[in-house]
């Protein structure tokens, strides 16, 4: 198998990363994104995501002639879809951009070509790809119903990089490759070697999409533990960053961190596909996903009773006069990323409820979205002398070593 012309649809935290790492390789990529200003920016030479070093390759590979963006799907010999695929209110994921992919493509498709669903999807959601490329083109056989002979071959890739080491991570981990077949999974295996350092683990596509949601499930079930623990200790009175170091001495265990709660585009979302393909079954997932969704919550009444303690110690005073200072918004340390940001929720919600002036301090950032509309954005210095109450939401490096010297501190990562 030749695969000399890539074609990458969706151009986002993960598309674009795995485009630019192709066209190093010198293969010609075509990466497609229905919105302009993407394609636009991309065929610049620049990009519109932060990720370390990122901008650097897209750069290279653009001027180098080996990516081009573009809105319109053209003829490739392989195509990936890395498209977003959220859940819907009642939790039940989304697949319509998996959907529109797959037809966007369908048209080009020709005999030989490999389609590769690299989004983090349901259980069944490859099978159901095929489905969809095969109605909208009877002239092709697929996998599903002609098995190694079919013209075209489908498989299930999970991207598992790290935000913020997405660069390293793309080319240093294993990759688990979930063909439809055999033969599919060997053609995706092969394009995957053209730049992967780490193993190619081949096995069926039901078990990679499982793999995946697997992967994220593990880590959200675990920070919920952890999270679980921080509550039952601060009723008990113990210091639960002790605890954890003290427990984690023991060769077996291994505590993960506790938290305002879960964010980010991934753990937060990706167990809610487990939940809602066994619902009856899947009874720890679902509580760890409530566990630390409800985290947020109990931040908040932390602020609560802080401001009262705060009322009570200073009689001449009301709400309006406290200030509460936030630190930190992003959805984890030292990244400026503030997509389903538990930090960001915690502060908006204590805008709506608080009377008082509300500070955020973000050295990530140069203005605060329109969500936060109310908060004003400081240096630490300023937040630190202004305010009342400090908040402490995300450990980023800066916030290390500087506990705030007066007022009340809620820690919610246990660095002051
Ligand atoms: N968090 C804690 N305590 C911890 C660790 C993390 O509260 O001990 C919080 C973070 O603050 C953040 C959230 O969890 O709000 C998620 O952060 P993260 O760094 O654990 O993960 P993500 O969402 O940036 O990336 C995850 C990764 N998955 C795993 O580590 C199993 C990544 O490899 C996946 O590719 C990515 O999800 C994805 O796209 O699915």
């Amino acid at each position: 198998m030749n695969f000399e012309t890539i074609s990458i649809v969706g151009l986002g935290y993960i598309g674009l990363p795995t485009a630019a790492v192709f066209a190093s390789r010198k293969k010609k990529v075509i990466g497609v994104d229905n919105n302009q200003k993407t394609v636009d920016t991309i065929n610049r030479g620049q990009i519109h995501i932060v990720e370390p070093d990122l901008d650097m390759v897209v750069h290279a590979a653009v001027v180098d002639g080996f990516l081009r963006a573009t809105t319109r799907p053209e003829p490739a010999d392989a195509f990936l879809i890395a498209v977003p695929t959220p859940f819907k209110a009642d939790h039940q994921p989304d697949m319509s951009y998996i959907e529109s992919a797959s037809k966007s493509i369908a048209p080009v498709l020709k005999k030989g070509d490999l389609v590769i669903l690299e989004s983090t999807s349901p259980v069944g959601a490859t099978e159901q790809m095929a489905d969809w490329l095969a109605e909208a083109r009877p002239d092709l056989t697929f996998p599903q119903t002609h098995g190694e002979d079919s013209d075209i071959r489908v498989a299930h890739c999970p991207e598992r990089v790290l935000p913020g080491h997405v660069l390293r991570e793309l080319v240093q981990n294993d990759r688990v490759i979930g063909g439809i077949t055999v033969k599919c999974s060997e053609a995706a295996a092969q394009l995957y070697k053209s730049f992967v350092q780490g193993e190619c683990v081949v096995t069926s596509a039901r078990s990679a999409e499982m793999c995946k949601l697997t992967e994220n499930s593990f880590r959200d079930v675990n920070i919920a533990f952890a999270n679980e623990l921080s509550i039952i200790c601060d009723k008990l009175s113990i210091n639960v960053w002790e605890l954890i170091r003290l427990a984690n001495r023991h060769p077996r265990v291994n505590i993960l961190q506790p938290g305002p709660g879960v964010g980010g585009h991934c753990i937060a979302v990706d167990p809610w596909f487990i939940v809602s393909a066994a619902p009856e079954e899947a009874r720890l997932i679902r509580i760890a996903r409530e566990v630390n969704d409800s985290k947020p919550e109990w931040v908040i009444n932390k602020v609560k009773m802080a401001l009262a303690d705060y009322l009570l110690e200073n009689p001449g005073k009301s709400a309006k006069d406290v200030t509460i200072a936030c630190y930190g918004l992003s959805f984890k340390p030292n990244i400026d990323d503030l997509r389903e940001s538990p930090a960001v929720n915690i502060v908006r919600k204590l805008r709506q409820l608080h009377t008082g002036r509300i500070l955020a301090v973000e050295p990530n950032i140069e203005e605060l979205p329109g969500s936060l509309d109310g908060v004003d954005l400081v240096e630490i210095e300023v937040a630190d002398k202004l305010s009342d109450i400090k908040l402490l939401l995300v450990d980023h490096i800066p916030f290390h070593g500087c506990a705030p010297e007066q007022g009340a501190v809620i820690d919610t990562k246990g660095i002051w």
